[in-house]
């Protein structure tokens, strides 16, 4: 594997998913296969999960790994071509991505959307320019349109959590105070339309994802006939795709409580985090019997895992 970025990268899913479980089994069974190469993670938005989760994913391939938070420590990129530098950006992403080549054998990059302009985030124009100008593997550790680090935890997640073999998982959208991007649930719904599940998209009216991401997905705007029968909630809001990163008013009703959990099957909850409490989620969810958002996120050092170990093995 030489690009990490979305479903399509992977030719089978269900291999990736068990791979990640036996290496949950043991962790340290490839140690050596990333003897002396390295891993750089660049970071142009904050990150908890996915920096420390792939970190300790590279370290117990046996790699060395270097972290750069490019939004707080790195010089201002410049991302367009054919201008004049005289303004605030300081290097180009040729030469910024090219000079990385030389260091990392393996590049994770992190860049959110910028929500203002719909067909330059959904080009995925930085992380692109990444690829094409690094000169090494790429994983994406989420851009502008995707997360599919996150999107593999959740999955092996599902499979070692179901209770039947074709569960029901349900994407609901959440309430929130600021527009985030699409790229979560974008991610989660192009997984799960691959996956082996019975999978629903539930969300107030105008918050309909680019069709793209949903084809096979049932989706309807009634959260409760969406959460009957449900063994998997995956809770996350996004701001709209068209007006792009917009709000909708109203919809506050939106986020799950216990009492809207009576009708499914006893379901478990999901949330790929930050979360925001009482916002999104309530804390009798979080803090109750059902949320397993703290193992999901312990899931993310094996999708991780997983994904490098591909990656070193294609490494010549
Ligand atoms: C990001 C998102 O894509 O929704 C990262 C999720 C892994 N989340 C946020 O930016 C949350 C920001 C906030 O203020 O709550």
């Amino acid at each position: 594997m030489k690009l990490f970025s979305s479903v399509h990268d992977v030719p089978d899913i269900a291999a990736l998913v068990k791979e990640a479980l036996h290496l949950k089994q043991f962790p340290y069974a490839y140690k050596d296969l990333g003897e002396n190469k390295t891993m750089a993670l660049v970071f142009l938005n904050p990150s908890l999960r996915t920096r420390m989760s792939t970190q300790k994913a590279a370290l117990n391939l046996g790699m060395n790994v270097m972290v750069l938070n490019m939004d707080k420590e790195g010089w201002a990129l410049e991302l367009r071509d054919n201008v004049i530098m005289n303004g605030n950006t300081v290097e180009h992403i040729r030469e910024a991505a090219a000079v990385m080549g030389q260091y990392a054998d393996i590049i994770g990059v992190r860049s959110f959307p910028g929500l203002k302009d719909r067909k330059e985030d959904y080009s995925e124009m930085i992380f692109n320019k990444f690829v094409q100008f690094c000169g090494v593997p790429v994983v994406s550790l989420e851009s502008a349109t995707r997360h599919p680090l996150q999107s593999l935890a959740d999955l092996v997640t599902i499979e070692e959590l179901k209770t039947r073999s074709k569960p029901k998982v349900v994407l609901t959208w959440a309430p929130h105070i600021k527009p985030l991007p699409q790229a979560v649930p974008n991610s989660f719904a192009e997984w799960m339309c691959r996956a082996d599940v019975d999978f629903t998209i539930t969300h107030p009216k105008g918050y309909e994802l680019c069709s793209d991401f949903t084809q096979g997905a049932k989706i309807t705007n009634n959260q409760d006939e969406a959460l009957a029968d449900a063994d998997f909630i995956y809770v996350k809001n996004w701001s709209a795709y068209e007006p792009y990163g917009k709000i909708l008013p109203g919809n506050e009703d939106w986020m799950l409580t216990n009492e809207k959990l009576k009708i499914t099957n006893n379901a478990k909850i999901m949330h790929c985090l930050p979360v925001r409490r009482n916002l999104e989620l309530s804390d009798e969810i979080l803090d109750g019997e059902s949320s397993i958002v703290v193992h999901e996120a312990a899931n993310r050092v094996w999708a991780a895992q997983a994904v490098l170990k591909r990656m070193l093995e294609s490494l010549s």
